[in-house]
């Protein structure tokens, strides 16, 4: 399997300061993104994925690309898992590979404690947009980390891209994931001459990729995970920068990297799409609104009007899970009515050329 025993036995960090009586009992053992903030300094600093074996086109590889073999689980509400799913859709890869999409909300994963995480409904009726698992049988996401590695002490995250015939996890790292589905099926992909990740932009897409990730797609978790002032407000101030450059960048050119969609466009925008509905007010990222932003605004439906992306964004998934599956943030778990934007509406992008 090869993915190093040392990454998978994290050391769990409890939590401090957790503001309900549910949450402090969901979060004591649990190993989720929660566990991911440092107790002493409040901030959140999110943990390194354990599962990182690489899809290869080489046929005598220990995972060689083929069709039917592999199946990827995934949630709608989270970004990461979403950038693979749209992969999927982009490079014309459904046939090959399946997938399975779970419940948006945390549940109890077992009865004899109190992890609360990823979870299958138990039929296709139960929950519009998410099925039961009927390739592995699992009722958890849990379930099948434990099933790929007996003593794995890692979170339980989205999304996992299994191996059928191994009977294990391949990845559970997104950005590597999607570089596998970019390159490595190209014999099988519908789409494979679409490259995402070409040779002559390599280098601007990494640059771009680094301060992207860092200050907005992991930003907004750092702002909304924050315990404390000092780490929040660092996040929030780092996060606008960002976006300020992102929307100066694209006043000029259609795209983050230039004028051809790549890689790092889709890494932005499962962020973007998700920023006016759930991480202003959840993640209190609401110095400013996406859409008081024109360009990051025209950029972000351009990004959703491409064919196959807007299945990959299920809003309802997204706002019951933030909203309801973080107690120590909203007790209530009541999910505010939000400004339902069209991102199906006329954009201004057509401007650029590409
Ligand atoms: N590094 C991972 C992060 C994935 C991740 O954090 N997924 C979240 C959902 S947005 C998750 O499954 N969290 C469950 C947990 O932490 O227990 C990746 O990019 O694939």
């Amino acid at each position: 399997m090869g993915a190093s025993a040392a990454i998978r036995n994290l050391s769990l960090v409890s939590l401090i300061g957790v503001g309900s009586s549910f949450a402090k009992q969901t979060l004591s053992m649990s190993r989720t993104a929660l566990d991911d903030i440092v107790s002493q300094t409040g901030a959140f600093a999110r943990k390194p994925s354990s599962f990182r074996d690489f899809i290869s086109k080489d046929q005598s590889s220990q995972f060689p690309a083929e069709s039917e073999r592999y199946h990827l689980y995934v949630s709608y509400a989270c970004p990461w898992a979403s950038r693979c799913l749209a992969y999927l859709k982009l490079k014309g890869l459904e046939k090959a590979i399946s997938y399975t999409a779970v419940k948006p909300i945390w549940e109890r994963t077992k009865e004899n404690d109190d992890h609360f995480g990823w979870v299958f409904p138990d039929s296709n009726t139960e929950e519009s947009g998410a099925d039961p698992d009927s390739l592995n049988g699992a009722r958890s996401i849990r379930e099948l980390y434990d099933r790929a590695c007996a003593d794995y002490s890692g979170r339980y995250s989205v999304p996992v891209l299994w191996d059928k015939k191994l009977k294990t996890i391949v990845s559970n790292e997104s950005s590597e994931i999607i570089r596998m589905l970019n390159k490595e099926f190209d014999e099988i992909a519908e789409n494979a001459d679409w490259d995402l990740y070409p040779p002559h932009l390599q280098s601007v897409i990494d640059e771009v990729n680094e301060w992207v990730y860092d200050a907005i797609n992991n930003g907004v978790y750092k702002c909304g995970f924050a315990k404390k002032q000092g780490p929040y407000d660092e996040a929030v101030v780092k996060l606008f920068d960002a976006l300020d450059k992102c929307e100066e960048i694209l006043s000029k050119q259609r795209y983050i990297c230039g004028n051809e969609l790549t890689e790092a466009d889709i890494r932005l925008f499962v962020t973007l799409i998700r920023f006016d509905e759930v991480y202003t007010v959840h993640f209190k990222c609401n110095k400013k609104l996406l859409r008081e932003y024109p360009n990051l605004f025209n950029y972000t439906k351009d990004v959703y009007q491409i064919p196959g992306i807007s299945s990959t964004v299920n809003m309802e998934h997204i706002k019951k899970h933030y909203y309801g599956s973080h107690p120590f943030i909203n007790p209530s778990g009541v999910v505010p009515i939000g400004s339902n934007i069209d991102y199906s509406a006329p954009h201004d992008r057509d401007r650029f050329h590409n």
